[in-house]
């Protein structure tokens, strides 16, 4: 059973997730204007697994005994300058997604609920990848810069990506 700020902290970190998958499906959508079909695929991916991360966080509330609370959603950026902005955009996005689970496994350690320390320890390792794969891909961009070629040869790799739920 989940205490009342503790079922609190989880509902708003759920809708936090629907914001992620809100905006790498803008990113995706934003990709494939610029026709670089591949970024769109790799954020298409981001997207699905942001839902799963969702759906994780859905089931987990649920099953405590508690109901879920879907709150109003800001709208995600439509526009973005180039590549490396939306993936400089992802980075700063996700190292803010690090925080507030970091903070709610504080929070679950000041409580003694093991429970959701156990549920939380998937996301920490989780977060360590998203960020590394990020940091990852700007450092490719930025070696690239303006060089057409290099931009689709990055594009192509991230084409590759596949959904593994
Ligand atoms: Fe759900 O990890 Fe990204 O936001």
């Amino acid at each position: 059973m989940l205490s009342t700020e503790m079922a609190v902290a989880l509902n708003g970190h759920l809708n936090t997730e629907l914001y992620s998958a809100h905006l790498y499906l803008s990113m995706s959508s934003y990709a494939n204007f610029l026709g670089l079909k591949g970024a769109a695929n790799w954020f298409m991916v981001q997207y699905q697994e942001e839902m799963v991360h969702f759906t994780k966080f859905y089931d987990y509330i649920n099953s405590q005994g508690e109901h879920v609370k879907l709150g109003p959603l800001d709208a995600p950026p439509s526009e973005f300058a180039n590549l490396l902005a939306m993936f400089q955009k992802t980075i700063e996005h996700e190292t803010h997604i690090t925080k507030c689970i970091n903070d709610l496994t504080e929070l679950a350690v000041q409580q003694k609920d093991h429970a959701t320390q156990i549920f939380l320890q998937w996301f920490i390792t989780e977060q360590i990848e998203e960020e590394e794969n990020d940091r990852e891909i700007i450092g490719k961009l930025k070696l690239v810069g303006d060089n057409g070629y290099g931009l689709l040869m990055i594009d192509t790799e991230l084409g590759a990506r596949v959904f593994t739920p």
